[in-house]
Parts: C-alpha cells; sequence; structure tokens
C-alpha cells in the first residue's frame, strides 16, 4: 500500500485533505507529473480496494471526481508550455471504455509541448479515429485504453487507422500497454506513460 500521504489520502477518498495537498505541493514547487503519480498510485489502490469488494461503483466514481476537481489545479500547469505549434494529434479513449482522466493529462502534455490536439473524447468508435485523422491531416492518432475488454475494440480501431491508406502512425497509452499488447494491436508505439505521447510526436513530427 502507498506510503506518500497524498496517495493515501485519494485511496481512503479523503477529498479535502487531497485538495489541500495538491495545493500546498503545487506552491513548495513540486512539479505538477510529480503529483499526477501520487494521484495515480492512490487510485490504483482504489482499483484494487473495488475489485477485492471493499469498494463499490459509488467509490470508483468519487475517486474520479476527486480527481478531476484536483486536476483544476494541475491542467493549466501541464498545459502551461511556451513552445511553437509542432503540429497535429487525434486523441481519444476506445470504444467501450469511458475512462478519460488519464487520457486528458496526455492532452494537456501535448498542448504544453506545443501540438494542436484534437480530442474525440472517449468511446471512440474506429471510424471516428479515421474520419478525424482524414479531415485534420494529421501524422499520429494516439488511443487511451484501461479496460482488458475493450483489448479487441482496440485493435479494431487500430486496424482501421492503419488500413485506411493515410500516412498516419498509430500510439496506444493506458496503464495495461505491454510488450503482446503491442503485438496483438498492430500498433506503432505504445506506452503506460503520459509523458512518452510529446517524446513519440517529437519523433513522428521530426521535432528537436
Ligand atoms: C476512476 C476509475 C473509474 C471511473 C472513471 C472516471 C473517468 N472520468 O475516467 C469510473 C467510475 C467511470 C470507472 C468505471 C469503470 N471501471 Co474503472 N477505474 C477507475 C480507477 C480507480 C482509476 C483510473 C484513473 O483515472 N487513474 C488515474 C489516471 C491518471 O491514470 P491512468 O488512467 O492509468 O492514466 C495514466 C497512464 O495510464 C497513461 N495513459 C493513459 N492513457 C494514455 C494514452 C496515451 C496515448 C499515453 C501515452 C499514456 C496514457 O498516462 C496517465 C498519466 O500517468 C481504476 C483503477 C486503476 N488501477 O487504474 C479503475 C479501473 C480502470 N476500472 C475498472 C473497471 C472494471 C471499471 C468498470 C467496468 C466497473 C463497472 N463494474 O462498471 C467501469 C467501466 C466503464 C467503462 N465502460 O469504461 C478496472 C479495469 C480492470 C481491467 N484491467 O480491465 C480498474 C483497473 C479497477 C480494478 N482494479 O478493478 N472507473
Amino acid at each position: 500500500m502507498a506510503k506518500d500521504e497524498l496517495a493515501l489520502a485519494i485511496a481512503n477518498l479523503e477529498r479535502d485533505k487531497v485538495l489541500s495537498l495538491v495545493k500546498e505541493r503545487l506552491q513548495a514547487g513540486v512539479k505538477p507529473m510529480e503529483i499526477i503519480n501520487s494521484l495515480q498510485e492512490g487510485m490504483v489502490e482504489v482499483g484494487n480496494r473495488f475489485e477485492k469488494g471493499e469498494f463499490f461503483l459509488s467509490e470508483l466514481i468519487f475517486c474520479g471526481e476527486i480527481m478531476k476537481e484536483a486536476m483544476v489545479e494541475l491542467e493549466p500547469k501541464l498545459a502551461a508550455g511556451d513552445r511553437e505549434y509542432r503540429g497535429t494529434v487525434v486523441i481519444g479513449t476506445v470504444k467501450g471504455d469511458i475512462h478519460d482522466l488519464g487520457k486528458n493529462i496526455v492532452v494537456m502534455l501535448l498542448k504544453g509541448a506545443g501540438y494542436n490536439v484534437v480530442d474525440l473524447g472517449v468511446d471512440v468508435a474506429p471510424e471516428k479515429f479515421v474520419e478525424a485523422a482524414r479531415e485534420t491531416k494529421t501524422s499520429l492518432v494516439a488511443m487511451s485504453m484501461l479496460l482488458t475488454s475493450v483489448m479487441d475494440k482496440m485493435k479494431e480501431c487500430v486496424q482501421a487507422v492503419k488500413e485506411s491508406g493515410l500516412n498516419v502512425k498509430v500510439l496506444i497509452g493506458g496503464p495495461i500497454i505491454d510488450d503482446k499488447v503491442m503485438e496483438f494491436s498492430g500498433a506503432d508505439y505504445g506506452s503506460a506513460v503520459a509523458s512518452d505521447a510529446a517524446k513519440i510526436a517529437g519523433e513522428v513530427y521530426g521535432a528537436a
């Protein structure tokens, strides 16, 4: 179990404590991504308790709400980069999955790194990814996924983009991405780390 005070506070669903610790740490100069990592660690614990039957869906929802409130403080700091325009990235959470907190962090980091981000939201069908890729003329489509049950859908989304004839790379992200998932999906890039999105976009767009 987490030892960090902030991770513990969110794992115990102590909303007020979470929000005051986030503010305190930002004021103390702690990097926003470091704060997010602590929050994520605590949320994994909430997920574990849910799996064990100690927490129910209502707790999962509340945990998500606390994170959303914390992100109000953190997002402006993540998107505060001062970079020139580098390219467009299309992003969405794949069909069947409505988790979006991690995706939203990726969006903010990409914006902060100078990318124009077209966010398709959650539960995004394969054809929507293709349509957006075609319209925006992007070179990179990013997909987020947290549920193992949407693995087949994720593969469909990846394949739809790859088979569209467009010159587009596909990045898949989320906590369950590993070598097996990469091989199964056929995606070009994969990562469980939000900040990798900007690095990969940099590679795709040839940015320094
Ligand atoms: C909050 C939460 C919810 C909220 C989501 C609110 C929201 N607006 O997103 C609600 C209540 C809606 C929810 C619903 C469900 N959930 Co839920 N949920 C969680 C929980 C507790 C936290 C997820 C989270 O936001 N973490 C914080 C963020 C910051 O972390 P993250 O998403 O991992 O993102 C980071 C990285 O993964 C990465 N990343 C993410 N996306 C991308 C994309 C790219 C391109 C890149 C590069 C990186 C990247 O960067 C982020 C920052 O570091 C997790 C527990 C866990 N272990 O994660 C369960 C969890 C994901 N949920 C789970 C389940 C089972 C469900 C439900 C099926 C429950 C139910 N019976 O109804 C439903 C499914 C609904 C659906 N169709 O999607 C399981 C999934 C198990 C599995 N592997 O399949 C988990 C793991 C809980 C558990 N241990 O059982 N959930």
